[in-house]
């Protein structure tokens, strides 16, 4: 697949995204727009997968520890098969697969519950330890915001997968710089991040979360690395594609109405994707 098709896709993903939060009227729309391009590297070259059979053996295991980013996910798995895109309007509701807060009860697919922030890394150091006792070959990706870098199990579990040398992990980070209450380095100071995850032990890379080359270089060069876990920081822009959301905080969890919605599908429709 060349990078236009990449691009096409993520496209839909975000209008998707939009479609979503509208028809439930909640849920948080800013960081999937932003996480489109990497959930489109991952589902359509990236992972191990097979919507098929979700949960074979080898799989590529998927952690997402910022929850509440779930909507790209689903949209990512729709557009890879797993289910009807048209089920993508249930999000949210009760009863539906899809829920706010991704819930393994009810979706073939995930790998964890989540909704609880800071979990993630714990989750996928287990799974890696677990991986390595059996001796398989997959590959355990954590997705993780920055606004989790608050929690301090974070940092307990990049402690444990750097003293287990666990280089089955390749974590990846939404590095938007935004949080619920705003700006992370108002919030809660994290640089001088990558040097952070360095000091822990970890293999750490940088790079931008918008441009294909470097999600697929980053991920592709992750896998192939041996003796620390990875940390893989995203640079990214929080409402990614519709001018009015991005880099907004008020995105962050705000669904948008009618109006906003018929605004942003319109700009995301309007992109020329040569
Ligand atoms: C343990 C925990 N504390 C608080 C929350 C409430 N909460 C939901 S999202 C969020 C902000 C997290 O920041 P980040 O993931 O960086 O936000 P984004 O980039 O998606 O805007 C908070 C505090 C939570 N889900 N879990």
């Amino acid at each position: 697949m060349d990078i236009q098709e990449f691009k096409k896709i993520a496209n839909q993903i975000r209008i998707l995204v939009i479609k979503m939060v509208t028809e439930a009227k909640s849920g948080h729309p800013g960081g999937p727009l932003g996480l489109a391009d990497i959930f489109t590297a991952l589902y359509f070259k990236i992972l191990n997968h097979d919507f098929k059979n979700p949960s074979k053996k080898d799989r590529d295991r998927l952690i997402l520890s910022n929850a509440h980013v779930c909507a790209v996910r689903y949209a990512a798995m729709a557009l890879s098969g797993y289910f009807p895109i048209e089920e993508l309007m249930t999000f949210r509701r009760i009863g539906s697969r899809l829920q706010g807060h991704p819930s393994t009860h009810f979706l073939e697919g995930l790998e964890s519950c989540g909704g609880s922030l800071g979990q993630g890394l714990s989750v996928g150091t287990g799974l890696a330890l677990g991986a390595r006792l059996q001796n398989q070959n997959h590959k355990i990706y954590v997705c993780m915001s920055d606004g989790e870098c608050g929690e301090g199990m974070t940092w307990e579990a990049a402690q444990s997968a750097s003293h287990y040398k666990l280089d089955n992990i390749i974590a990846f980070m939404d590095r938007n710089s935004i949080q619920i209450d705003g700006y992370t380095e108002n919030v809660m100071k994290l640089e001088p991040l990558a040097d952070k995850f360095r000091a822990f032990g970890w293999n750490v890379i940088v790079a931008d979360g918008h441009d294909f080359s470097e999600i697929d270089s980053a991920f592709e060069y992750a896998k192939n690395r041996k003796g620390s876990p990875n940390m893989i920081i995203f640079k990214t822009i929080l409402g990614k594609g519709v001018s009015f959301m991005e880099n907004n905080v008020e995105w962050h969890g705000t669904p948008t109405s009618a109006d906003q919605a018929h605004l942003a599908i319109s700009e995301l429709e309007s992109i020329k994707i040569a």
